[in-house]
């Protein structure tokens, strides 16, 4: 797809049977279903092309965090089939180029216009209509609408004192420049230290004269052991894909059925068996480092074993030690998200690189020449805040979103989000939400998360329609009942022991509440139960 082909404001339809909010994976499979329905489909994204989260991370090192042949849809198995990655974790770029290719191959541009950000719907009770504005001044109204929206869209921007009065550049590594950066002969800070930071650390600190990490809580990463792939794994996949995605659904986070994994306890093995079933599992690399034990996620003295393996690794790495130390997490492992890194901990026995803890003393401001933490002014050239994301609420509650009788999306979830199945809410008739929170969306395989969200969302549309139904929304009580199923089987775990994006604790003021749905099985068990029951919970008109 050329980009350019896309800045141009092209004539929207008025009124159409659905509106699609953005062009990630998610939108890009919605519209393309509802489409093959023969619905009228108007898509708006705000990027100048498809991709979503692949099209704004555009920073060095950015890469999947799911193998390739796992992270990729599996709606046509001709797709599947001709489809070649190069390495195990697909690097940014080759997903953009994936992405661009499934758009391009189904002829989904067409039903998208880009450089457009949607401002605002309302709902219109007497036509059970939504009106949808956008930024640049379009409207258009339509029975339905998604909200393909992504989990991780909208940037977490800290408010420092003097944010604006920096000389020199700063950049979001969620909104990265498309020419990329050269930080030749720069001094450079990076503000952050989650899986954004950590990918693009390494590489940045290659480049600049100087990298300063500003670190206020340090991250647990696993090697990810990142090579070309595996080209006689590829062939047996494709000799039989159906299988291999049948068998990722039956995982808890639909990815990772051949992966090693274990059944037992770590408090049952002996201190031998179990640094080398750690040492196994830090050599296969990534997420399923917690896959050596049965019991790392749910037992905090289970999960302290493999915890302090890790420091252990990063002691043995990072040669200075007061660097180690400051570099070693002390929350339970998997709490925040676990992160892949290729040479992360390595990269600071570099000269040029230094770490600065503000756990204790926040970043007070920002000046014409650097930050100040502690009292002490640090100067630099370039400025890069790897400080994430107002995750899986941010973008939906920017829009201005009013349902039924005008109420506005911000209120009602103003002490956090509450759904039924992630997909939609009372009081928001026929307003879908595309792994939005109470699904399992970010702890699940996305792009498997977002081909079933659209299956089931076209499937519901279809009854609808069989139906006579003009009208969707949830019921009050099954609200009620998910919000608690949701938050009960996080309890489970040890998930809402730290301070993660899961919760929203990231964000100054963000109510607290753990937002995915954990175990992607059962989540797709219990919608399959309820379309069975003529999809109940859900109310209709
Ligand atoms: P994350 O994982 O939310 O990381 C953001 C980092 O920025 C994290 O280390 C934060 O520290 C730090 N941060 C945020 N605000 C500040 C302020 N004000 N001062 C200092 N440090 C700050 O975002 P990523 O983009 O790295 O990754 C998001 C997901 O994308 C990731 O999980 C993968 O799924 C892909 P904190 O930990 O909050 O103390």
């Amino acid at each position: 797809m050329s980009e350019a082909g896309n800045n141009q404001h092209t004539s929207i339809t008025p009124e159409v049977d659905a509106v699609v909010v953005g062009a990630g994976f998610g939108g890009m499979y919605m519209a393309h279903l509802l489409r093959a329905r023969r619905l009228t489909v108007q898509g708006f994204e705000r990027g100048g092309g498809v991709g979503g989260t692949w099209y704004w991370n555009r920073y060095p090192g950015c890469r999947c965090d799911v193998e390739s042949m796992e992270y990729s849809y599996q709606f046509s198995p001709e797709l599947q089939q001709d489809w070649e990655w190069s390495e195990r974790y697909s690097a940014q770029p080759e997903i953009l180029a994936y992405a661009e290719h499934v758009a391009q191959r189904f002829d989904i541009e067409s039903m998208f216009q880009f450089n457009t950000a949607v401002s605002g719907a309302a709902y219109e009770d007497e036509h059970h209509r939504w009106r949808v504005t956008t930024e640049q001044g379009d409207e258009v109204t339509a029975r339905f609408v998604i909200m393909a929206t992504g989990c991780l869209s909208t940037a977490n921007m800290p408010d420092f004192e003097g944010v604006n009065e920096f000389s020199g550049a700063t950049y979001h590594t969620g909104a990265w420049p498309h020419d990329g950066v050269d930080f030749s002969g720069k001094r450079v800070a990076v503000i952050g230290t989650g899986s954004s930071a950590i990918q693009s650390i390494p590489l940045i600190a290659q480049q600049a004269a100087s990298l300063t990490v500003f670190q206020r809580t340090p991250n647990y990463s696993i090697p990810a052991q990142n090579r070309p792939i595996d080209q006689s794994m590829v062939a047996d996949i494709k000799a039989n894909y159906d299988n291999f995605r049948a068998r990722n659904k039956l995982q808890q986070a639909a990815f990772g059925a051949d992966y090693p994994r274990n059944m037992d306890s770590v408090l049952e093995a002996t201190p031998e068996e179990r640094q080398r079933r750690f040492e196994e599992h830090w050599n296969y690399g990534g997420f399923m480092f917690m896959g050596a034990f049965a019991d790392l996620g749910l037992n905090p003295e289970a999960n302290e074993y493999a915890a302090e393996f890790v420091r252990n690794k990063i002691r043995g790495i990072v040669q200075d030690p007061a660097t180690a130390e400051l570099l070693c997490p002390k929350t339970v492992i998997g709490c925040k998200r676990l992160c892949a890194d290729t040479g992360y901990f390595e990269t600071y026995n570099r000269d040029n690189v230094s770490l600065v803890d503000v756990s204790e003393h926040p970043i007070e401001r920002l000046t014409p020449s650097g930050l100040v933490t502690n009292g002490n002014e640090y100067k630099f050239d370039a400025i890069v805040f790897a400080t994430g994301f107002d995750a899986m609420t941010g973008t939906l509650l920017a829009m201005d979103i009013k349902g039924q009788g005008g109420r506005r999306l911000t209120d009602k979830w103003s002490a956090g989000p509450r759904t039924y199945l992630g997909l939609m809410t009372v009081g928001f008739p026929n307003l879908f939400m595309m792994t939005g929170p109470g699904s399992p969306s970010v702890l699940a395989n996305m792009i498997t998360g977002v081909e079933q969200h659209a299956d089931y969302i076209d499937a519901m549309l279809a009854w609808a329609a069989e139906q006579g139904i003009t009208e969707i929304t949830p019921q009050q009580d099954a609200e009620d009942e998910w919000v608690e199923v949701v938050n009960m089987r996080s309890q489970a775990t040890l998930y809402p022991s730290c301070n993660s994006w899961y919760l929203g604790a990231n964000v100054p003021g963000k109510p607290r509440v753990f937002m995915p749905y954990i175990g992607f099985p059962d989540y797709v068990t219990r919608l399959d139960e309820i379309r069975a029951a003529s999809y109940e919970g859900f109310a209709t008109a």
